[in-house]
């Protein structure tokens, strides 16, 4: 690292973490939520948000644990139910800046149907989505994402059920702006991220994480090294898989922008509705 890098770090950390109040943190040494957390500060920064005016919402997990460190106007939630809060938090008050950070199982097997209808109206949120492909801070239990045939605490002979693309379900769901990144490609991150921010709508990057303590150990990929590797060797981006055929791309998945569309959003068209109430009220 250069001599500017770290002094650009530290001036981050400075402005951005709980670092007097919060830490050590509760994260396993080389966990990839760190390297998220990292991406999400430098988004903020790099659009010049007032953090005043920001809002970070999670439910619970080790994922849900990450706006407990930032110096935000931060909100831990109970598992699954992010989203709703932070759609109450935007409909309250819609010039905040409304961020959700879920993990796999938080996002989509408790809380499945808020996700799909928070994808479907359109609110104006971000929701990053920490997909370590299990259920982390509970032992390893497996989640909609643990892939078919694996080993989990709760599939010790291998898992029989299919595995869904968190993705794919947001696009078909409705969302405004679908991003898949992986911590291993930190620089698209922190770019991913910041497309979400700024879109209107509900934006989802789903990012692939290693938890190796509880499903890396099982499955052949004990330290986060040899994870980041996997992730580096299955990520095609979406340029090259266009040119690619199914039968290559079979066991690997697509990173980038997967769905950047425009479409009212939930947030704008309640707020027309109410100026309209507002007006009938007052008989003009
Ligand atoms: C209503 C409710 N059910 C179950 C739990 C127990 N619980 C806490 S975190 C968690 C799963 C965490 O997995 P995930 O959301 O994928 O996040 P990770 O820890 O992997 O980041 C569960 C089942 C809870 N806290 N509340
Ligand atoms: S259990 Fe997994 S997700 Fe949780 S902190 Fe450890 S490595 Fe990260």
């Amino acid at each position: 690292m250069t001599e500017k890098t770290i002094a650009e770090s530290a001036r981050l950390r400075h402005e951005y973490l709980r670092h007097d109040k919060k830490f050590p943190h509760v994260w396993c040494p080389g966990c990839g939520i760190g390297i998220i957390l990292g991406s999400l500060i430098r988004a903020v920064d790099r659009l010049g948000l007032n953090k005043d005016k920001l809002v970070l919402a999670s439910g619970i997990g080790c994922s849900g644990r990450l706006p407990v460190y930032v110096d935000f106007n931060t909100i831990h939630t109970t598992h699954g139910r992010a989203l709703t809060f932070a759609t109450g938090i935007k409909l309250a008050n819609p010039a905040l800046n409304v961020i959700t950070v879920m993990g796999d199982g938080d996002a989509t097997a408790i809380g499945g149907n808020h996700f799909i209808h928070a994808a479907r109206r359109n609110i104006n949120l971000t929701a990053i989505i920490i997909n370590n492909q299990i259920y982390g801070m509970t032992g390893g239990q497996y989640s909609p994402t643990t892939p078919y045939g694996s080993l989990s605490a709760t599939s010790t002979y291998g898992h029989i059920e299919h595995a869904f693309s968190i993705s794919d379900l947001a696009i078909t769901a409705g969302a405004s702006y679908v991003a898949k990144g992986t911590v291993y490609h930190v620089p698209a991150l922190d770019k991913l991220i910041t497309g979400g921010i700024e879109k209107e709508g509900f934006s989802v990057i789903e990012i692939m994480s290693n938890c190796h303590t509880q499903y890396g150990r099982r499955n052949k990929m004990p330290d986060p090294v040899t994870m980041m590797k996997w992730f580096r060797d299955q990520a095609v981006s979406v340029t090259k898989a266009a040119k690619m055929a199914p039968d290559e791309l079979a066991e690997k998945f697509i990173i980038g922008v997967l769905a950047d569309r425009d479409k009212p959003s939930y947030t704008t068209e309640y707020q027309h509705i109410r100026d309209r109430a507002l007006k009938v009220a007052k008989n003009e």
